[in-house]
């Protein structure tokens, strides 16, 4: 039975998965693996992102990418007006306001349980040397692999036209990985730090979904290419597709509590279906 707590059965390791010559997630108490965590901190620290380039060894790559193609089919989609902050817009503000910003948001999720559990998507997920590099960059004591059926890894699928509106995340972090990227468009574009927690700055939010392109940075992400981001206070998109390629993503969930899943209610406004463990949290 597929389960989110199996362990990987491909046997590849931490040195097949990674380019290790590059990526040392093999030695954690050598030098360069300090450098490279140090170099993480410190682009996420300016940036809350940091992109890590050829990340996985090629042949990873392409088994990953088989996978992405074979299951895309399979994706759950949803189509849904949003404004940036996933709430309900207020009567009492001007239609111009961030909060009444309502955009077009549709786009499609493979479930994590329609990966088989001896292939590279799950042996990637699964890796502990990754898990714990992930903690390490994000400052984390201690992470874990998401267990949550549907969940705990997934692909965007991004179909061309589609755009992936400005918004920020609710979570703390997304760690990705560009899959199958499109003809053209399909870039990820944020503006750092756009808000704290004391100061929503509306104006600025508003400016950039004007179209002041001024603060926003772009990312030119290539297949391969992992990704830490911290999307609270980073307002950020994806473009649009273009020509007659998804872009697709390869989203890992890592969370700090091991026993956390989704409820019930949740799993099946995301998904339209839940699955019993899912009954158990509720
Ligand atoms: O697909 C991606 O690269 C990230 C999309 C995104 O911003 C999100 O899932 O919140
Ligand atoms: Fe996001």
């Amino acid at each position: 039975m597929w389960t989110a707590d199996a362990p990987a059965t491909s046997g590849l390791g931490t040195r097949d998965l990674f380019d290790t010559r590059r990526y040392g997630l093999d030695d954690r108490a050598s030098a360069a693996y300090r450098d490279l965590v140090a170099h993480a901190r410190e682009e996420l620290h300016d940036d809350n992102c940091v992109v890590l380039p050829g990340f996985v060894r090629p042949t990873v790559l392409q088994a990953m990418q088989a996978e992405g193609t074979e299951q895309s089919g399979s994706a759950t989609y949803t189509k849904k007006w949003l404004n940036p902050y996933f709430s309900e817009p207020p009567e009492d503000v001007p239609e111009s306001h961030p909060l009444k910003r309502m955009a077009l948001r549709c786009h499609g999720m493979v479930r994590a349980d329609r990966f088989t559990q001896d292939g590279t998507i799950w042996s990637l997920f699964r890796n502990e040397d990754l898990c714990r590099f992930v903690a390490d960059c994000l400052g984390y004591e201690t992470l874990f692999t998401y267990r949550d059926p549907f969940g705990c890894v997934n692909i965007n699928v991004q179909k061309p036209g589609r755009e992936f509106s400005w918004h920020f995340d609710h979570n703390d972090f997304t760690v990705s990985m560009l899959l199958h990227e499109p003809e053209g468009g399909g870039i990820f574009e944020y503006v750092p730090d756009i808000r704290t927690s004391e100061n929503e700055n509306y104006d600025a939010v508003r400016a950039v979904l004007d179209g002041e392109r001024q603060s926003v940075r772009t990312l030119a992400l290539k297949p391969g290419d992992l990704q830490l981001f911290r999307g609270g206070n980073t307002l950020h998109r994806v473009t649009a597709p273009t020509g007659k390629l998804d872009r697709q993503s390869l989203l890992l969930s890592y969370v700090t509590n091991p026993r956390h899943i989704a409820t019930a209610a949740y799993a099946e406004r995301l998904w339209g279906e839940v699955h019993p463990l899912h009954q158990r949290s509720a």
